[in-house]
């Protein structure tokens, strides 16, 4: 059986996108069960715009509906890291991918008795957990949220920079936090013609300069790259193992940001972190403002050795007053516990995920669709 749910949660501040400021974040919960009734969450972190990734909550819950889901129904596999297959011939759509790896993962480690961590071969106690701060209405505003972060004991900081909003608040940030580990992160904003922003912050000490050009544009990070100190990290420009090649290849950075989702599951991450650290790249762990879900499988890919820079995940109450699992991820001195029960190892609240979902997909058993706007079953 597979099960989704459309789920939205009111954010503790809101943040500003490409397009417009957030209050909400609208997140798919998968839940698959086996046979023998074991069952397993996931999550779909994409955002609800086109902006950060072409997949959108709307994409990700057709294909679910139509290609993925089915795919999974009846399959026979011994494994997660081969229920991929199921879909190879299905192109991108990773987001949605992931959601339902995420939950066969932790379906096969709860039935075997075992935290998804160590099923993944993570080695951790304890994950480095950094924050991503939005790009804020003043300089003061950014320079309180610095503050408050840096003062809770997380690992690093890092800083959403845009045409406009770039060396001066990271400036500002950094004679604020003189000994603090600091990045930025452009999510491809800038051309070529505006490598001059990147010469000055090359200055300001920052342990990498996150996605300054767009996705496809591996040369020009590589070029950029030749000229600077500071580390190029690609995000965008790799969804999948033939792009990293690619990216290794021309020497388009230093650093990998590998995200669950965007790289379609914990199993083509975890190849990920293997053959970024085999080209010699270092790694670590992005998030999408996940819900209690995801974050509970960044936190177990996150264990992996080779994760060594701070990750984006923070603890739930960054984001989320009340997060959809008990307990919340929490971040103890900048630190995340590696739980160590079977599966993600937090318990999904399901009467108030089946409460509050927006709109509730069943397929097999008896499939039944119930699309926003019309009445649930009880
Ligand atoms: O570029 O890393 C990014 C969120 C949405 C889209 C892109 C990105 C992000 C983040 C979120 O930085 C970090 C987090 O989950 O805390
Ligand atoms: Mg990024």
């Amino acid at each position: 059986m597979v099960e989704a749910f459309r789920v939205s949660l009111p954010l503790v501040h809101a943040f500003q996108t490409s397009s417009h400021r957030k209050s909400h974040l609208e997140h798919i919960l998968v839940r698959v069960q086996d046979a023998d009734g074991e069952a397993g969450w996931g999550e779909i972190a994409s955002p609800s715009d086109p902006y950060y990734s072409p997949e959108t909550v709307d994409s990700c819950w057709l294909m679910l509906e139509r290609y993925l889901g089915p795919a999974l129904l009846g399959a026979v596999w011994d494994h997660p890291a081969d229920v991929g297959a199921l879909w190879a011939k299905i192109r991108g759509h990773r987001f949605a991918k992931a959601g339902l790896d995420i939950a066969c993962w932790d379906m096969w480690s709860r039935s075997a008795g075992m935290p998804l961590a160590r099923a993944l071969g993570g080695e951790r106690k304890a994950i480095a957990a950094g924050v991503s701060l939005g790009i804020e209405p003043t300089v003061t505003e950014l320079l309180a949220q610095a503050d408050r972060y840096a003062a809770e004991g997380y690992r690093r900081i890092k800083l959403k920079i845009a045409p406009g909003w770039d060396v001066e608040p990271v400036r500002a940030v950094r004679r604020a936090h003189p000994d603090l580990a600091l990045h930025v992160d452009a999510n491809g904003a800038y051309t070529e013609e505006q490598r001059e922003v990147f010469a000055e912050l090359d200055r300001l000490g920052l342990t990498m300069i996150e996605q300054p050009y767009p996705p496809g544009a591996l040369s020009a990070h590589a070029h950029l790259q030749s000229r600077l100190e500071t580390a190029v990290c690609l995000d965008e420009s790799v969804d999948d193992l033939d792009q990293l090649d690619s990216a290794i290849e021309l020497c388009a950075g230093r650093v990998l940001n590998i995200k669950v989702s965007r790289m379609g599951g914990l199993t083509t991450a975890r190849a990920a972190h293997d053959r970024a650290i085999e080209g010699g790249w270092r790694v670590w762990c992005g998030g999408m403002h996940e819900f209690g879900v995801g974050r509970a499988a960044n936190v177990a890919i996150a264990s992996l050795p080779g994760f060594t820079l701070p990750s984006d995940v923070s603890g739930s109450d960054k984001y989320y007053a009340h997060d959809v699992v008990e307990p919340p991820v929490r971040a103890i001195f900048g630190g995340v516990p590696v739980p160590t029960t079977p599966g993600l190892g937090h318990e999904v609240d399901e009467p108030l995920v089946r409460r509050i979902a927006a709109a509730t997909l069943r397929l097999g058993e008896a499939a039944v669709i119930v699309r926003p706007g019309t009445s649930r079953p009880a």
